[in-house]
């Protein structure tokens, strides 16, 4: 049914590509824009801002902790959902597991919504402190801090009794504090003076949990997520005497605070003015863009079926658009009188390369909505 036109070669496993994701497939929600980023591995590029960040963030736990961390990079992110979801304690009806939030590649395999995937299989193994970094997939909104692609670095620590007993601390509140002191440390390696805060969070994994954030451009930024380990999660490797702590790096968001890179597709480009600019462990670089092309600003208004999501709209607008979309962004929505809600979206255009010409937007902005009516099952106004 899926004929194959290509492949890719992830860590010695060949992944084959369909050429046709079909609508009406409920099982395989990977478009091309998705397959062709499959392999890139940007951090494994030593003069990549993302391969820069990574490779200070191995310095900073090389030279503070004498037990080593162990280093991952090259796992494949193609993984069953047990690994995706089970392993990690995500209950059966979380909405991370739908069609419209993680890209499916058939029922039961997934390319990894985060790098946590690998945490039960590397503590099987036998792995007891370590760090796992890779790219990762989600169907999101699109804005300068979202892209469907980014790069986590998952970061591991397996206590024992010994560790704790002599703080005369309670097991989880050792982990705890032993957390954010290493990921307070690493933000101060990374940046020096910065404004930080933690904020409490949920993770089916974690308990407490928490997210850091950063002040950067007038606004908090969340970096991270991270919490002490359930212990249902060391138990399954025989740990049932441990603590442990774990966290997820959003490597672009600390990238985009290191260098000052104002927008999360820059990432993606091969344009020499961003490339040229950042060099093998150099990490005092500021970004300097080249000068700002006009964005160019569309509006779009439709009924919306039982069925709209926005993830849904902005993969058909990135579809069209590519990395030509920097926003979308819901601006107005109404139900009327017979219960029928409208959605106003507004779409920012604009290319961070050059200037967009009025014919060419016109021309995307025109394919966004026969392509909006054809798949979204909307009534555009
Ligand atoms: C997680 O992915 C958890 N697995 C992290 C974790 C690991 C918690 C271990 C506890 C223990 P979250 O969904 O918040 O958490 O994502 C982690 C980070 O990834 C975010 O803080 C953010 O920096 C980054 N991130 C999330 N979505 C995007 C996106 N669409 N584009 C770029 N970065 C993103
Ligand atoms: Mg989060």
């Amino acid at each position: 049914r899926f004929p194959i036109v290509s492949a890719v070669d992830i860590g010695g496993v060949t992944v084959a590509r369909n050429d046709v994701v079909r609508d009406d497939d409920p099982t395989n929600n990977v478009p091309d824009s998705i397959f062709s980023k499959l392999g890139m591995q940007l951090h494994r590029r030593d003069k990549h801002p993302i391969g820069i960040i990574k490779n200070a963030i191995y310095d900073y736990f090389e030279s503070t902790y004498a037990k080593k961390f162990e280093t991952f990079e090259d796992l494949s992110p193609i993984v069953t959902t047990k690994q995706n979801f089970d392993d990690v304690l995500v209950p059966a009806d979380h909405v991370s597991r739908s069609l419209n939030d993680t890209y499916y590649v058939d029922s039961q395999t997934v390319l990894r919504c985060h790098t946590s995937a690998h945490q039960a299989e590397l503590l099987r193994e036998g792995h007891r402190r370590f760090l796992v970094t890779g790219d990762v997939y989600r169907r999101d909104s699109i804005d300068s801090t979202h892209y469907p692609v980014f790069h986590q670095m998952e970061g591991f620590c397996v206590f024992s009794p010994e560790d704790w007993n002599e703080s005369g601390k309670d097991s989880t509140l050792y982990a705890a504090e032993d957390l954010k002191k290493c990921l307070e440390g690493l933000a101060r390696h990374l940046f020096g003076a910065v404004e930080m805060r933690w904020v409490d969070t949920y993770f089916p994994f974690t308990e407490p949990s928490f997210e850091l954030e950063i002040y950067f451009k007038e606004d908090w930024l969340e970096v991270l997520g991270c919490g002490v380990t359930e212990q249902r999660i060391l138990k399954q490797s025989g740990l049932e005497n441990n603590v442990a702590w774990a966290f997820g790096l959003g490597l672009e968001r600390l990238a985009m605070v290191l260098f000052d890179i104002p927008d999360i597709r820059l990432f993606w480009s091969d344009d020499e003015r961003f490339t040229s600019q950042f060099g093998k462990g150099e990490l005092g670089v500021k970004f300097k863009p080249f000068s700002k092309y006009p964005p160019c600003y569309k509006d779009i208004s439709f009924w919306i079926s039982e069925s709209f999501t926005e993830n849904n709209f902005c993969e058909v607008v990135r579809g069209i658009a590519g990395d030509l979309v920097e926003e979308v962004k819901l601006i107005d929505s109404f139900t009327n009188k017979k219960g029928m809600t409208s959605h106003c979206y507004r779409i920012v255009f604009r290319s961070m390369e050059r200037s967009l010409t009025d014919e060419e937007v016109n021309d995307l902005q025109s394919k966004v909505r026969d392509e909006v009516q054809r798949k979204l099952n909307v009534e555009l106004r």
